[in-house]
């Protein structure tokens, strides 16, 4: 959630798109806006500086002054140029060893137990992988080795501990040695957080490190920090020479400046990023995608992923076909109610579409979905199909199966009755266009 950056932007954008030409003079206040929008989100200063010489020299050429558009073109110059700064594109582990290794590193309470959870059920989901192995290296902290083993469980992969050994580096080249000898074909170790970068812990990592000699190490980096996270990053960097970096906590108040800065500061691209709690939360880092939301224009690459990991292109063009001929049921409503609870939460769903970033108190409440889900789910298979009518003790008895009131099952009746009643009566492209005089899409 990058409110308040977002909405700089968009007051950015704003003042431009009223101007028919743009001059030298409300480029530079509107690049200078940028400016301040980028410093406030607490990018990193030389970077900030970096993006806006080029964004104005790009902006200052002829095809902006020429155009017709100004005020889109300036807005696609920033937009490409904020997404080349964060690396353009969608960056792949390599997890060449036998086993890969991954190892994760990073400040205390950054994700690194969590996304190493998160990782290996994405991989496993996503990545190939087959049979994942955490390793918990992190002996700092008396309840992080039960942190990970219950983790583990949730996601049904294997974790490697050690009862009572004091030294991680041990207990990281036990976990190599078994990991080789039971075949797992990648192994991610978490390690001990730290309160700031310190001597002594970062002699272990390396040591963690030397005995490992892990494809991967991500830093793992709290967004909501800001440019601390840049700056503790780059220390790990020059010591332990990182391979890229996670970026949790997207799901908080993050200012932004981590995202766009933690790149070109560190040299090492951004991976992943951790979205919410869940061991689900997590996705590919996509440049385009940030710089999207960063400018206010949704996340639709991240949603389109996700349609299309949980709908089934049949299904949907079925569900269609109903919706078009009004014969959609009960049944076909709880289907669609799962499927999309499946993707996320309706309110980050509906964060990521256009415009819709910038309410973040945007209210909407799950438990009228579940509560929807129940009195369908308490309705016998005929009644669900439609075939017979809900006569008042049959919505008694709904109400009593699905623990609501009789009022919520007419309401839901009724609201079904007028959805299907809409669709019969909506006339389809063809109509609506010659209705329009065929200028629908012009
Ligand atoms: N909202 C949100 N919470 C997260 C995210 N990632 C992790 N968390 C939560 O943040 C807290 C700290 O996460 P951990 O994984 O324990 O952090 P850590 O870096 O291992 O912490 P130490 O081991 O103490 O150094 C936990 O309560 C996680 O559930 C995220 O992306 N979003
Ligand atoms: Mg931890």
């Amino acid at each position: 959630m990058l409110g308040a950056l977002t909405a700089k932007f968009q007051n950015v954008f704003s003042k431009l798109s009223g101007k028919k030409k743009l001059t030298e003079e409300n480029i530079t206040e509107a690049v200078n806006d940028v400016r301040l929008a980028l410093l406030e989100a607490d990018v990193n200063y030389s970077v900030a500086k970096a993006l806006i010489i080029k964004i104005k020299e790009k902006v200052l050429g002829d095809e902006v002054m020429k155009s017709v558009t100004p005020g889109q073109m300036f807005i696609k110059i920033v937009h490409d140029e904020l997404m080349a700064l964060m690396g353009g594109q969608e960056e792949k582990l390599n997890l060449e060893g036998q086993p890969g290794v991954i190892m994760l590193c990073g400040l205390q309470g950054a994700g690194k137990t969590t996304h190493c959870a998160k990782l290996a059920k994405y991989l496993k989901k996503k990545g190939g992988v087959e049979k994942p192995l955490l390793a918990a290296c992190d002996l700092q902290r008396p309840a992080a080795i039960e942190q990970l083993k219950i983790l583990g469980d949730q996601i049904g992969v294997p974790v490697f501990t050690m009862a009572g050994e004091q030294n991680p580096v041990t207990v990281a080249k036990e976990a190599l040695k078994f990991a080789k000898a039971e075949g797992h074909d990648v192994l991610i170790v978490d390690t001990a957080g730290r309160l700031h970068i310190d001597e002594e812990l970062m002699k272990q990592l390396k040591q963690v490190k030397e005995v490992l000699n892990p494809q991967e190490i991500l830093f793992v980096a709290n967004a909501t920090t800001g440019q601390d996270a840049v700056n503790i990053a780059n220390e790990f960097n020059k010591q332990i020479e990182i391979s890229g970096s996670i970026l949790t906590m997207l799901d908080g108040n993050t200012r932004g400046g981590a995202a766009i800065s933690i790149r070109q500061v560190t040299g090492k691209p951004l991976k992943f990023e951790g979205i919410g709690e869940r061991v689900d939360d997590i996705q590919l880092f996509n440049p385009q995608s940030m710089a999207d939301r960063i400018l206010g224009m949704g996340d639709t690459i991240n949603l389109v992923k996700k349609a299309q990991e949980h709908f089934d292109e049949d299904e949907a063009k079925k569900l269609e076909q109903k919706i078009r001929s009004a014969t959609f049921t009960y049944d076909d409503y709880l289907k669609q109610i799962q499927t999309v609870k499946k993707m996320g939460s309706i309110k980050s769903l509906l964060g990521m579409l256009p415009g819709m970033g910038q309410f973040p108190a945007m209210d909407f409440d799950e438990k009228e979905f579940s509560k929807v889900e129940a009195i369908i789910q308490s309705m016998t298979p005929a009644e669900r199909r439609e075939e017979c009518d809900l006569t008042h003790p049959r919505r008694e008895r709904i109400a009593k199966g699905s623990g609501t009131k009789i009022e919520a099952i007419n309401k839901l009746v009724k609201s079904f009755k007028q959805a299907k009643q809409f669709f019969k009566n909506m006339p389809n492209m063809k109509q609506l266009e010659k209705m329009l005089g065929g200028s629908l899409w012009r």
